[in-house]
C-alpha cells in the first residue's frame, strides 16, 4: 500500500474546511492532566465536558505507529485526499454556538490547571500501511453517503478490503466505526497496551473492565462473556477511522454512559448538547434529528473543534454530532463507574418504559390468559409474566436488562477495574450503591423478577463486607 496516497487533510479549500469556520473560545477547560479525584469533583458531579491537551496522549504507541512520519497534511508531496464531499453548504453560521456558549461562558476560567485551546492546529497524515498488520480483522464499516432510518448503512468486512478502496481513492464515504481492536489484541495475547493505555482519570471503567481472555469474564449473560470476536458487544472500546466529511450523526450513548475519544490523527468538530435540550432537536415527526447541520436549534449546543492529540470527554446523556474535518483516526472508550450509577440506572428505567410501551399488546394477552392467578408468593402471575418478558426485550433492545445491572455491579464490586488511587472513593462509591438499590426496592421489578432479588442481597454482602 502507497502509504503516501492517503491523507484526506490540510486542503483549507476542502469542502469541509467551513467546519473550522465560526468554531468559538471553548467554553470548557482543557487540562494537561487531571488526576482520577479532580475528574469526581470538577466534572462527574457536574456532569460537564473537558478536553485534555495532546500532551495527555504523547506518549501513546499509537500516536508514533499510525502517523505518518513522512509530514503533515498539506505537504507538497500529498497526492490524493480522500475526502467525502460533505453536505452543500458546508458548515454551520456564525450563531450555530451562541446561545449554550454564553450560558456556560467564564467556567473554564477559574481552573488553574488549564490550557487554552490551540490556535494553530498540526495535522498529521494516517499511516495506513502500519494499520494493515491488522488487515484481517473484521471491522463494522458505515457508508455515511447512505442514511437507513436513523443509522448509516453498515456491514462488516476485513480491515484491509477498505484499506485497499481508500488506496485505489474510493470509499471516501466509508467510516469504519466501533472496531473493537483492543478486544481483538487482548483474544491474540497481546496487551491494549501496545497501541496506548487509558488516560488515569478514565480508569475506573465499570463498563469494559479487565477481560481475562479465554477465562470466564467478569460479565455474563446481558452483558455477554469475555470478547472474544472484534465485533464482541461486551467491549466498549473503539477505533474509529475515516475521511475527512465522514460523521457520526446526533446520537447520546448507550447506558447513560460517560465517552472519552482521543484524536490519533486529525480533527473533529463536535456538537455537544446538554441533557434536555434533545426535545428541541426532533423534526416536524418528533424523531431526533439526524444532522444538526444548519438546523437553527443547533445553536442550543456548543461547537468544539477537537485537535490533533486531544481527547474530549463527553459527560453521561449529552446529545453529540462529530464530523471528521480532516481524515482521522480516533480512539474512544464508553464507560461509567460508580458514581455515574444513579444516571445508568435512570437510563435503564427509561429504556424499560419504552420497552413496555412497545410490547403493550403482549401485556394484554398475558392478562387475559392468566387472569388472576396468584404465584405462590401472592404476585399476581400475569405481572410476573410480562415483566420476565419486557427484562427479555431490554436485555436484546438495550443491550442489558435489571440482570445484567446487578451482575455488573456485583463484579465491579467483587473484582474493581482499578486500584483504589484510580478510582471513586469507597463511601461514595458504597452511597452510589445504596442509591440504586433503595430505588430498584422500591419498584416492581424487585418483586417480579426473584432472580435479581438474589444479585442485590449479594451486592448488599459485598458492600458490608467492604465497610467492615
Ligand atoms: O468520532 C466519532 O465519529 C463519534 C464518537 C462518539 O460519538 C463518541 O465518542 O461518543
Amino acid at each position: 500500500m502507497g502509504d503516501d496516497s492517503v491523507d484526506g487533510v490540510g486542503d483549507r479549500s476542502s469542502p469541509h474546511a467551513s467546519l473550522l469556520c465560526n468554531v468559538p473560545v471553548r467554553p470548557f477547560p482543557t487540562y494537561d492532566d487531571l488526576d482520577p479525584s479532580s475528574f469526581l469533583t470538577k466534572h462527574v458531579h457536574s456532569n460537564t465536558p473537558f478536553l485534555l491537551s495532546q500532551k495527555a496522549t504523547a506518549s501513546w504507541p499509537a500516536r508514533r505507529i499510525w502517523v505518518n512520519s513522512s509530514g503533515t497534511a498539506g505537504h507538497p508531496s500529498s497526492r490524493f485526499i480522500p475526502s467525502h464531499p460533505g453536505r452543500a453548504g458546508g458548515g454551520p453560521g456564525p450563531s450555530l454556538v451562541r446561545g449554550f456558549n454564553d450560558a456556560v461562558s467564564g467556567s473554564s476560567s477559574s481552573t488553574t490547571t488549564t490550557t487554552s485551546s490551540s490556535s494553530s492546529s498540526t495535522v498529521s497524515r494516517p499511516n495506513l500501511a502500519a494499520l494493515s498488520a491488522y488487515a484481517d480483522q473484521t471491522v463494522p464499516v458505515a457508508n455515511t453517503s447512505m442514511r437507513e432510518f436513523s443509522e448509516f448503512e453498515r456491514d462488516e468486512v476485513p480491515l484491509g478490503q477498505v484499506l485497499a478502496s481508500w488506496d485505489k481513492h474510493e470509499g471516501v464515504a466509508l467510516y469504519v466505526k466501533d472496531w473493537h481492536l483492543v478486544a481483538e489484541l487482548e483474544a491474540r495475547g497481546s496487551p491494549g497496551s501496545e497501541v496506548y493505555t487509558p488516560p488515569p482519570c478514565f480508569r475506573d471503567d465499570w463498563l469494559s473492565p479487565p477481560f481475562d481472555t479465554g477465562g470466564s469474564g467478569s460479565h455474563s449473560r446481558d452483558m455477554g462473556s469475555p470478547p472474544t470476536t472484534c465485533t464482541s458487544t461486551a467491549d466498549f472500546r473503539f477505533v474509529y477511522l475515516g475521511p475527512a466529511g465522514t460523521f457520526t450523526p446526533l446520537h447520546r450513548d448507550v447506558y447513560g454512559s460517560y465517552s472519552w475519544s482521543a484524536n490519533i490523527v486529525g480533527r473533529k468538530v463536535w456538537w455537544l448538547f446538554p441533557p434536555g435540550v434533545e426535545k428541541d432537536l426532533v423534526d416536524r415527526h418528533g424523531n431526533l434529528l439526524f444532522d444538526i447541520r444548519g438546523h437553527p436549534n443547533a445553536s442550543k449546543g456548543v461547537k468544539i473543534l477537537q485537535e490533533e492529540g486531544e481527547v474530549l470527554f463527553v459527560p453521561s446523556g449529552w446529545h453529540h454530532q462529530v464530523v471528521n474535518v480532516d481524515f482521522c483516526i480516533s480512539i474512544n472508550h464508553n464507560f461509567f463507574s460508580s458514581p455515574t450509577l444513579p444516571r445508568v440506572y435512570a437510563a435503564l428505567r427509561a429504556s424499560q418504559a419504552r420497552c413496555a410501551a412497545s410490547i403493550d399488546d403482549v401485556k394484554v394477552d398475558i392478562r387475559t390468559r392468566l387472569g388472576d392467578q396468584r404465584l405462590a408468593d401472592g404476585t399476581l402471575a400475569w405481572e410476573a409474566e410480562f415483566a420476565e418478558e419486557v427484562e427479555g426485550l431490554l436485555a436484546r433492545d438495550a443491550g442489558w436488562g435489571w440482570t445484567g445491572f446487578w451482575e455488573c455491579i456485583r463484579d465491579n464490586l467483587a473484582r474493581p477495574p482499578a486500584p483504589p488511587e484510580f478510582s471513586a472513593p469507597p463511601e461514595e462509591r458504597a452511597r452510589s450503591i445504596r442509591e440504586v438499590m433503595q430505588l430498584y426496592k422500591e419498584s416492581p421489578q424487585w418483586t417480579l423478577l426473584p432472580a435479581t432479588r438474589g444479585l442485590v442481597n449479594l451486592v448488599e454482602t459485598l458492600l458490608e463486607a467492604g465497610s467492615s
